[in-house]
């Protein structure tokens, strides 16, 4: 619809009133925070807690929105100065709000300089992320740095041109160091257990080879809280553009659309202030691990192994999934049989509670997230969402039947869907060269298969690789 209205400060005012708008004064907002990997989560996630904190009790904490990989804010955010719409929907409900907290962008994919500039400013004492899992360059089955990965070999030859997030952020501290010297909390926003842990660690591994003196700088000036992030936010859609121009009369180049729920759970680990996300309905907590496992082993695991099974079934979104009764009670078995018994008790939320609860979202017809979205980068999500159960259920000789179907699930995406899916999908997942090379040579020879792709280290631990019982269970689930 050409001549509608674009998003940005000049036509705010004129935007229906069923659309809520920032409920205080953008322009009297001072940078305080940045954010790097600004995608549909961060906007729907962190950047609306802000923008309830705004709203509530005024305070500085204006967020800068740094992207280091696509898509380029130039072409979405910039034009609109930060300013997008955020959509909550729960079957035929709608709930419109513009989210204003972001006052400028920073590209910096061909050239980290702006990002580091940013960074590295006096005036930035937070620093949220949402980088993707394979954006710390770790091996999931460690949590340590990959100095296999062609991004962090790059940035340890050349540190002053950084192009992976632990290359960047150790040049930034570097800068803070030589420079001010003022502390900074980097809060790990991503979906790995102990993000706060692997990001320190990863930033500090790149420090440690970097320069004398760096590392205990970072140790003394820098915390990296842990934090669990919740909310089912699939990539925004071009129905969901058309939407908001047809029912709001504008031009959004940059919406975002979520469920209702959300939840945010931060180690209380600050280095210097601290913006109080609790007054928007964040809890703070002492050990952050407890709420990560329950969310990892109940709500991912069920969109994991519902993607895999529902991709193979010929459904496009999880909620066509939970209509399948095949599909949804073999998940529900496997969560309340073999991921539950796995979790220690979590303050103030009960596993049974929480499982239904999760089916429920799940069902939300107006979430619209593709199972081969969820299927994307599988490889880093398997072990804390099925390996590290399976681990554990070993040690205590428990079965492992359902969990390791899900994993089966991830090896077959990955060896044989790029020649099913491949017209319509391409299949993304740093391993998916590997499994696809390794099922041309052996076919579809399940125990061969098994045991080549279990050989990887870095995502199975050794002892799995070398549980004979576990082996046999995913070749027979590649087999059956
Ligand atoms: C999803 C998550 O794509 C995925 O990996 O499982 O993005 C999930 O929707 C969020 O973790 C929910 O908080």
């Amino acid at each position: 619809m050409s001549g509608l209205p674009s998003l940005d400060p000049a036509t705010l005012g004129a935007i229906p009133a069923a659309v809520r708008r920032p409920a205080y004064d953008r322009d009297a907002l001072a940078v305080g925070m940045a954010h790097v990997g600004v995608g549909a989560f961060h906007r729907c996630h962190q950047g609306e807690f802000t923008d309830d904190l705004l709203g509530e009790r005024f305070d500085r904490w204006g967020v800068v929105g740094i992207n280091i990989r696509e898509p380029h804010l130039a072409d979405t955010l910039k034009p609109q100065d930060g300013l997008y719409t955020r959509l909550l929907r729960e079957d035929d409900r709608v709930d419109a709000r513009v989210i204003g907290c972001m006052v400028s962008t920073v590209d910096a994919q061909d050239d980290a300089g702006a990002a580091l500039d940013v960074l590295a400013s006096p005036d930035i004492e937070v620093v949220t992320l949402t980088v993707t899992e394979k954006g710390y360059c770790h091996k999931p089955a460690s949590g340590l740095l990959d100095e296999a990965n062609p991004d962090i070999a790059h940035d340890l030859a050349n540190p002053a041109q950084p192009k992976s997030l632990p290359g960047i952020l150790a040049t930034a501290l570097e800068r803070r160091m030589q420079s001010h010297g003022r502390p900074v909390t980097l809060v790990s926003c991503d979906n790995i257990p102990s993000n706060g842990a692997i990001l320190g660690g990863v930033v500090r591994a790149v420090a440690e080879r970097r320069k004398a003196g760096l590392s205990a700088w970072i140790e003394a000036n820098v915390a990296f809280p842990s934090t669990m992030v919740d909310r089912i936010v699939p990539a925004t859609a071009e129905a969901d553009r058309q939407m908001i121009e047809q029912t709001y009369g504008y031009r959004d180049r940059a919406p975002v659309v979520g469920e209702p729920f959300r939840q945010w759970v931060i180690e209380n680990r600050f280095a210097g202030r601290v913006p109080q996300w609790d007054l928007a309905g964040a809890t703070w907590a002492d050990d952050v691990e407890p709420f990560e496992l329950l969310k990892m082993r109940v709500l991912n695991a069920a969109q994991s192994a519902l993607c895999y099974l529902g991709l193979f079934a010929g459904h496009e979104f999880t909620c066509d999934d939970m209509r399948d009764e095949t599909l949804t009670a073999f998940v529900r078995r496997m969560l309340l049989e073999e991921s539950v018994p796995t979790l220690p008790p979590v303050p103030g939320m009960a596993p049974g509670p929480y499982v239904e609860q999760t089916f429920s979202r799940l069902r939300n017809t107006a979430i619209r997230h593709r199972n081969h979205q969820i299927a994307t980068d599988g490889s880093q999500k398997l072990v804390q969402r099925f390996i590290n159960p399976i681990r554990e259920r070993l040690g205590r000789n428990e079965s492992v039947e359902l969990l390791s179907l899900a994993v089966a699930g991830w090896i077959v995406y990955l060896a044989f869907a790029s020649k099913r899916f491949g017209r319509r999908w391409t299949v993304e997942d740093p391993y998916s060269d590997r499994v696809a090379a390794i099922a041309d040579r052996v076919g579809k020879d399940g125990a061969a298969l098994a045991a080549e792709v279990l050989s990887d280290d870095r995502l199975f631990a050794r002892e799995l690789f070398e549980n004979a019982g576990f082996k046999a269970t995913i070749a027979r689930h590649l087999d059956g």
